[in-house]
C-alpha cells in the first residue's frame, strides 16, 4: 500500500479518520493472508461470537486483545492469520423465532450483518475472505462428513440417555428452558425421559487428553487444572462381593485400605439390583419412583439429603466372610464406576451421613498417623493413616494397605486394580431444530446407517413455520423420508441435531481453508495450525476447549492434519465489571442503568451519589459486578464508539487493566483515553512535517529525551511481546509523550528528536489504536504502510547512559565518586580519580603503590604512609 501525505486537521476527528483509514484497509485488502513457507506464521484467534444481536462489551474486550496481539506480531514480521466467523446455531434463534415469528435463519443472518458492521467499525484486522457462519451448509457438510467417518471407525454409538420432557408441550427441553423444575412455556413439572441419542467416544481419549495437558505450557494453570479435574482420573480397585452362588455385586473404590470398615453396600436407583428388587418390594419401587425425576449432576447429589431403603439381599465380605446388607441410595451415580459402592461410614462423609440416618454400624479401621484421637460420633475420619481392626493388615499405612489388599484380591480373583475417569462420553444429540442435522437414516426395522458421503450435506430446511413446541423437521415429509442407504427399505432421517459445541470444536481448522469445497481440510491447515494465540472467556475452560482438543486428535487420527493439539497459547480475558444502582421497594430490588441516572462525583471523578432522572430521588450505589442484564449495569459499546470512536474504546480497554484481570468500566476512564488521543494528535500536528534528518549531534536534554525514546521501545516491546501487560506499555508511551511535549527547545536538533519520538510512538501504539496512528503516519509522508512498517528497534547507542558514576576507594574506604564516560580509557579514569579533591586529602603525604580500575564500577587506590 502506498502512503500519501496530507495536511493534518486541526482537531482530532475520530469519526472521520477512522472511516477513511478503514476504507483504505479494505481497498488495499490489508489483512488478507496466504501461506508463505519462508515466513514464520502466527495464527491469532479470538473465540468467535454467537450472533445474538449486537456486540456486548465482553466481545469488544476479547476482540481488542486478540487484535492487538495480531497486529503486534505482524509488525514483528510474521505472517499473521486472524480470521472471524459466527457460531451461528443455537437456542436463542429458536426463542426469538417464537417471539417474533421470523425463521431462525433469517434472524441469525440479520444479526450477523449487524455485528459484522460493528466489528468492522472497531477496525479489527481480520481476513474477511475467510468468514463463515456455522449454519451454512458449506461449513456443516464437513462436520456431517466427519461424523460419518467417525461412525465407520466405531467412535460413534447410540444409547438411551435422559432428557427433560415437558408433558404438556410434548417436547424435550434444554436445561436453560427448565425453570425451577418446570417448563418455561407450559409451566408443567418437567419429567426425565430416556430416549435414544448419539454419543462420541471421547473416553477413548481420556488418557491422552489428560497427559498432554502437561505440555500445554502456554495455557493458564487454572484452565489445565479444571480440565484435569473434569477428566478426573482415579486409581482404585474393583471389588466383587458375592451375592448368591455365582452372582456378585461389584463396586469401585479408591480406598481398598478401608475394606474392613464396610458395614453395608449401596447401589444407584438405576442399578439392575435395585430395579430387580423393585419388582419384588413395593417400598423399593416407591423409592425409585420418588427419585426418578431428580437431576443427576454430582453437585445436586452432593447437596441432597442422603436417603435410601434396604433391598432384600445380602452380600458376603470377600475377606472376612461377614454378611452385609445392600441398600439403594439416592446419592450413587449410575454413570460412574460400577454404580455401586461399599459403604465405609467411619471414613467417608457421605457414608457416615447415611449410616447415622439409617442406624448402620460405624467402624474405625484407619487411625491418624500422629495418633491424634478421633471421634466417629462427630464425623468420619477421611484422611489416610494406619490400619486397625483389619486383621493381618493392621499396622500398615493406607498406601501399603492399598497395595497389599489389591494384591490379595487379585490373587483370589475377587478384585482387580482399575483406573476410572470421571469424563463421560459426549452426548451430541439435541432435540432442537436450529442445529446441524445428524446425518443418519434409520429404517423400519431400527437399523441405522450414516448418510453416504455423496449425499451430503443433509441440508437443514431454513424456510420454516416455527411454533417452537416441536422441531418443525418432524412435520416435513420431504426432509424426513429417504430410502435406507444399505437396506434400501423405507427409512426416516434423524431429526435431532448436533450439540452446538460440535461446530465450535473445529472451526479454527476450517479457517485455514474456508474455500475448499472438496475436502474438510487441506495442507493449508498443516501450515497454520496450531493456533499460536487463542483468546477467549474462562467460561469455556472445560467444555469448548476439551472438545476442541478431542476433535484435533480425531482429525489427526483420520489423517487430516499432523497436529494433535489445537491451541498453543491460551489467554483468558477477565470480565468487565461496573457499579450497580438499585432501590429496594416492596420487598423487591430494582436495578437502574447509568443511562437513566445523574451522578455526583468526588474529586477523583468517582461516583459519590446517584439519582434517578425520572424522579430526581436517590438510588443506592451497589457493588461492582460483572456487566449483565440481570444487574442492569451494562453499557452498549456502540454508544461509546459513536461518541468517541473506536480508538478511544480500544485504548481504554487495553489501558484499564491487564487482560486477565477484571476491567472496571468507567466513563471517566473513557474520557481520559479520549484526552490522550487529542494530546497525541496535537503533538503530531506540531511535529509531523519533515524535520532535519539524523539527530546524532544531540546534547544535554535532547540526548536524555532521545534515550527515553529508546528505553520506551525496549519496555513496550517487553510489555506487549512477552508480558502481555498492555497497560504498562501504554503508560510508558504516555510518559514519553509528556517528555517530548515538555522539550520546548526550538533548535533543529530538538525538532529532529521530537519527530523521531513521534514516529516511535506511532509505531508502538499502532496495534492498540490503529486508526489515529495510521492517519498520522500517512501525514508524515511515510512510504510504507504503517501495518507493514516493522516494529522499531532500540538504538543501543542512544540507550547508553552519558556518564557512569565510579566509586573511588583509598585503601578500601570510599572517599569519592567521579563521573566518567562509559568508554573512557583506564589512564583518564586514574588521572581523574587521583585528581579528586577528597582523594588528594587522603593520599597526602603517602606513596601511591597501586591504582586498580574495575571497569564501569570502581577505582581502588592503595597508598602507603
Ligand atoms: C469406599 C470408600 C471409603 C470410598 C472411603 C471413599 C472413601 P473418586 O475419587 O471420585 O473416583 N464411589 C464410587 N462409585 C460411585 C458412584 N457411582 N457414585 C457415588 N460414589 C461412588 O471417588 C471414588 C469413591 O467414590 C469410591 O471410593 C466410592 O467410595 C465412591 F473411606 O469406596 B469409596
Amino acid at each position: 500500500m502506498q502512503a500519501k501525505t496530507y495536511e493534518m486537521d486541526t482537531a482530532y476527528q475520530p469519526g472521520k479518520i477512522e472511516l477513511e483509514v478503514q476504507a483504505a484497509w479494505e481497498e488495499g485488502r490489508a489483512f488478507k493472508v496466504t501461506e508463505d513457507p519462508d515466513r514464520e506464521k502466527f495464527y491469532c484467534l479470538s473465540m468467535f461470537p454467537y450472533p445474538s444481536g449486537k456486540l456486548h462489551i465482553g466481545h469488544v474486550r476479547n476482540y481488542t486483545i486478540g487484535d492487538v496481539i495480531a497486529r503486534y506480531q505482524r509488525l514483528q514480521g510474521r505472517n499473521v492469520l486472524q480470521p472471524m466467523g459466527w457460531d451461528a446455531f443455537g437456542l436463542p434463534a429458536e426463542n426469538a423465532a417464537i417471539e417474533n415469528r421470523v425463521p431462525p435463519a433469517e434472524w441469525t443472518y440479520r444479526n450477523i450483518d449487524y455485528m459484522r458492521a460493528q466489528l468492522k467499525r472497531l477496525g479489527f484486522a481480520y481476513d474477511w475472505d475467510r468468514e463463515f457462519a456455522t449454519c451454512g451448509p458449506e461449513y456443516y457438510r464437513w462436520e456431517q462428513w466427519f461424523f460419518t467417518e467417525l461412525y465407520r471407525k466405531g467412535l460413534v454409538y447410540k444409547k438411551t440417555a435422559p432428557v427433560n420432557w415437558d408433558p404438556v408441550d410434548q417436547t424435550v427441553l434444554a436445561n436453560e428452558q427448565v425453570i425451577d423444575g418446570r417448563g418455561w412455556r407450559s409451566g408443567a413439572v418437567v419429567e426425565r425421559k430416556e430416549i435414544p441419542q448419539w454419543f462420541l467416544k471421547i473416553t477413548d481419549y481420556s488418557e491422552e487428553l489428560l497427559e498432554e495437558l502437561d505440555n500445554l505450557g502456554g495455557w493458564p494453570d487454572s484452565v489445565r487444572t479444571m480440565q484435569r479435574n473434569w477428566i478426573g482420573r482415579s486409581e482404585g480397585v474393583e471389588i466383587d462381593f458375592p451375592v448368591a452362588s455365582d452372582e456378585r455385586l461389584t463396586v469401585f473404590t479408591t480406598r481398598p485400605d478401608t475394606l474392613f470398615g464396610v458395614s453395608y453396600m449401596a447401589v444407584a436407583i438405576e442399578h439392575p439390583a435395585a430395579v430387580a428388587a423393585a419388582g419384588r418390594r413395593a417400598e423399593v419401587a416407591a423409592f425409585l419412583q420418588k427419585y426418578r425425576n431428580v437431576g443427576t449432576s454430582e453437585a445436586e447429589l452432593e447437596a441432597m439429603e442422603k436417603d435410601g431403603v434396604p433391598l432384600d439381599m445380602d452380600v458376603t465380605h470377600p475377606l472376612t466372610g461377614e454378611s452385609l446388607p445392600v441398600w439403594v441410595a439416592n446419592f450413587i451415580l449410575m454413570g460412574y464406576g460400577t454404580g455401586a459402592v461399599m459403604g465405609v461410614p467411619g471414613h467417608d462423609s457421605r457414608d457416615w451421613e447415611f449410616a447415622k440416618k439409617h442406624n448402620l454400624p460405624i467402624k474405625p479401621v484407619i487411625r491418624p498417623m500422629d495418633d491424634a484421637g478421633i471421634n466417629l460420633d462427630e464425623g468420619a475420619f477421611v484422611e489416610k493413616g494406619i490400619l486397625e481392626n483389619s486383621g493381618e493388615f493392621d499396622g500398615l499405612t493406607s498406601e501399603q494397605a492399598f497395595a497389599a489388599i489389591a494384591d490379595r484380591l487379585e490373587g483370589t480373583g475377587t478384585g482387580r486394580r482399575k483406573v476410572n475417569y470421571r469424563l463421560r462420553d459426549w452426548g451430541i444429540s439435541r432435540q432442537r431444530y436450529w442445529g446441524c442435522p445428524i446425518p443418519v437414516i434409520t429404517d423400519e426395522k431400527g437399523r441405522s446407517a450414516p448418510v453416504p458421503a455423496q449425499e451430503l450435506p443433509v441440508v437443514l430446511p431454513e424456510n420454516v413455520e416455527f411454533s417452537g413446541v416441536r422441531s418443525p423437521l418432524n412435520e416435513m415429509d420431504d426432509f424426513l423420508y429417504a430410502p435406507h442407504p444399505e437396506t434400501g427399505l423405507p427409512a426416516r432421517r434423524e431429526t435431532d441435531t448436533f450439540d452446538t459445541f460440535f461446530e465450535s470444536s473445529w472451526y479454527f481448522a476450517r479457517f485455514c481453508c474456508t474455500d475448499n469445497h472438496d475436502n474438510m481440510l487441506d495442507e493449508r491447515a498443516d501450515y497454520w495450525l496450531p493456533v499460536d494465540q487463542y483468546v477467549g472467556g474462562i467460561e469455556h475452560a472445560v467444555l469448548h476447549l476439551l472438545y476442541s482438543r478431542f476433535f484435533q486428535k480425531l482429525m489427526r487420527d483420520l489423517g487430516l492434519t499432523p497436529h494433535g493439539e489445537p491451541f498453543k497459547n491460551l489467554l483468558t480475558q477477565g470480565m468487565v465489571v461496573a457499579e450497580t444502582f438499585y432501590r429496594d421497594e416492596h420487598g423487591r430490588r430494582t436495578y437502574y442503568n447509568f443511562k437513566d441516572l445523574e451522578f455526583e462525583r468526588d474529586g477523583k471523578g468517582r461516583i459519590a451519589a446517584a439519582r434517578l432522572r425520572a424522579d430526581n430521588l436517590p438510588v443506592t450505589i451497589g457493588k461492582r459486578e460483572k456487566m449483565s442484564k440481570s444487574k442492569n449495569n451494562g453499557i452498549d459499546p456502540q454508544d461509546i464508539i459513536d461518541k468517541y470512536g473506536a480508538d478511544t474504546v480500544r485504548l481504554f480497554i487495553m489501558f484499564a487493566a491487564p487482560p486477565e484481570q477484571s476491567l472496571e468500566w468507567s466513563e471517566s476512564g473513557i474520557e481520559g483515553a479520549y484526552r490522550f488521543l487529542k494530546r497525541l494528535w496535537k503533538f503530531a500536528r506540531n511535529n509531523y512535517r519533515d524535520a532535519p534528518a539524523g539527530a546524532s549531534a544531540v546534547t544535554g536534554q535532547q540526548r536524555e529525551v532521545r534515550r527515553k525514546i529508546h528505553q520506551t521501545i525496549v519496555k513496550v516491546n517487553d510489555d506487549i511481546g512477552r508480558r502481555y501487560t498492555f497497560n504498562t506499555a501504554i503508560a510508558a508511551v504516555m510518559e514519553l509523550l509528556n517528555a517530548l511535549t515538555r522539550m520546548n527547545d526550538q533548535s533543529a536538533n530538538a525538532a529532529a528528536v521530537r519527530r523521531e519520538g513521534l514516529e516511535v510512538m506511532i509505531l508502538l501504539l499502532s496495534p492498540i489504536i490503529p486508526h489515529i496512528t495510521d492517519a498520522i503516519w500517512r501525514a508524515m509522508g511515510k512510504e510504507t504502510a504503517l501495518i507493514d512498517a516493522g516494529w522499531p528497534q532500540a538504538d543501543e547507542g542512544a540507550l547508553v547512559e552519558d556518564e557512569l558514576q565510579l566509586v573511588v576507594q583509598v585503601n578500601g574506604k570510599k572517599r569519592a565518586q567521579i563521573l566518567a564516560a562509559p568508554d573512557a580509557s583506564e589512564e583518564s579514569i586514574k588521572t581523574s580519580a587521583l585528581g579528586n579533591e577528597n582523594v588528594q586529602r587522603h593520599i597526602k603525604g603517602k606513596t601511591v603503590a597501586k591504582v586498580i580500575v574495575v571497569p564501569q564500577r570502581l577505582v581502588n587506590i592503595v597508598a602507603h604512609g
